[in-house]
């Protein structure tokens, strides 16, 4: 509830009052039960609220009997979550996957509304006849439905094509994820020194954000930066996100940012974790969890417990900067088990494979001898496999 009360203010309304009822299930027409839905209503009249938002989804008819009660507008969790990410999205494929998202939703809640189909800006066609108004609207939206995913396909193509570049440049793709608010993108500000747009308000980002970074020195990668979790996620949003969730999960390593400071933190590990396992279910194995916003939490016992039960933790304030290096080593570290460490003796005749490694390879030394070089390298599978022939002693040291 009280993060419905951050959603809330997040889509810049302000909470008047909170209702909490107990109850074993749900009540099917209502949600909450037909006495708590007239104190509702009563509640409503004497704060003279514009709207009344639920903490869940609820179903068509739930909407409607509740509205019939209740002299407000009624809506869900998910129209809340919708609204807000139909605000944040910026750019054309964000904009695209939140109007898909919003369709989705709306279509069977389609009865009842009316009207109220020309509110979206849609273009309703001319009414062919004998049909009803209702089914000409769910006509509209389903056409709509799929020009919106021809369109956001050929978008996602042209987006392959850039990876297809980065795959080239070998670097070592790191994403920053996490639940919304978390500090996600402060974070990637301070690895990269990028001037990301932060704020504390949830699902400040909605759009996927490349910045490359070096660490210590003289290792290049590529961070991005994407929407948050939250629980409940509408499944809508994730449907019409499937594609960057994915892209983003392809990463070599992801950075699973905590805000220590949410008194809710451990289950919100948890909803991240269930997130990204519906996406991706071997994810842990590339996961790295960093607990962010230590500035505002005192040492504490419950520290000490938490890096016993995650001893590759690390614990940062992207605010401070206090952790950061360790953060970056522990990255440079896991970035360099991905290489293969060489000791290549290169024959004077492969010059085009010396100029490879020379440009790929993560060349730490060369020595030259009568008859060949001697490279001491960190180089990644695949040219190593091209490098096989001239190693002699190597150490997988591959995860
Ligand atoms: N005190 C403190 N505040 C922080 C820290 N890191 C981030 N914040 C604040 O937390 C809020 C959220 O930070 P963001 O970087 O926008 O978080 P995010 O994970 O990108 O959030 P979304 O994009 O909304 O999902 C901002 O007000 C930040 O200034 C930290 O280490 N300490
Ligand atoms: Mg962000």
């Amino acid at each position: 509830m009280e993060e419905l009360a951050f959603l809330t203010d997040t889509a810049g309304a302000a909470v008047l009052d909170k209702v909490i009822q107990n109850r074993s299930a749900p009540d099917r027409a209502y949600y909450i039960g037909r006495g708590k839905t007239e104190e509702i209503a009563r509640l409503a009249e004497l704060h003279e609220a514009d709207m009344v938002i639920f903490n869940d989804e609820l179903s068509p008819s739930q909407i409607r009997n509740l509205d019939q009660v209740i002299d407000a507008k009624v809506i869900d969790r998910t129209a809340l979550i919708l609204d807000i990410f139909a605000r944040r999205a910026l750019s054309r494929e964000g904009k695209l996957q939140v109007e898909l998202a919003q369709m989705h939703y709306l279509l069977p809640r389609l009865i009842g509304l009316g009207n109220q189909l020309s509110r979206l800006g849609g273009g309703i066609g001319t009414r062919g006849p004998g049909e009803t108004q209702l089914e000409v609207d769910r006509r509209v939206i389903r056409r709509r439905i799929s020009d919106l995913n021809k369109e956001i396909k050929t978008l996602r193509k042209h987006r392959a094509l850039h990876r297809e570049r980065r795959e080239r440049n070998r670097c070592s793709v790191i994403s920053l994820v996490g639940y919304t608010n978390a500090g996600k993108s402060t974070l990637l500000n301070a690895l990269t020194g990028a001037d990301l747009y932060t704020e504390d308000k949830l699902f400040a980002t909605l759009d996927p954000t490349v910045r490359r970074g070096t660490i210590n020195g003289n290792t290049q990668v590529l961070f991005t930066d994407t929407v948050g979790f939250i629980e409940k996620l509408p499944r809508q949003l994730i449907a019409a996100f499937q594609a960057t969730l994915e892209e983003l999960l392809a990463a070599d390593l992801l950075l699973h940012v905590i805000d220590l400071s949410h008194p809710d933190y451990l289950n919100q590990i948890k909803v991240v974790r269930d997130h990204l396992s519906a996406i991706d279910e071997e994810h842990h194995q590339r996961e790295m969890l960093v607990f962010n916003k230590t500035d505002l939490v005192e040492e504490s016992s419950e520290r000490s417990s938490l890096v016993r039960e995650f001893p590759e933790a690390a614990f940062i304030s992207a605010a401070t900067g206090e952790g950061l290096s360790e953060l970056k080593d522990s990255i440079a570290a896991f970035v360099q088990k991905q290489l293969w460490n060489l000791k290549i003796y290169l024959p004077y005749s492969e010059g085009k494979l010396y100029a490879e490694l020379q440009e790929h390879g993560n060349v730490q030394s060369v020595e030259s001898k009568p008859e060949h070089i001697e490279i001491v390298a960190a180089v990644d599978s695949k040219l190593a496999v091209k490098l096989e022939p001239f190693t002699r002693s190597s150490n997988n040291q591959s995860r």
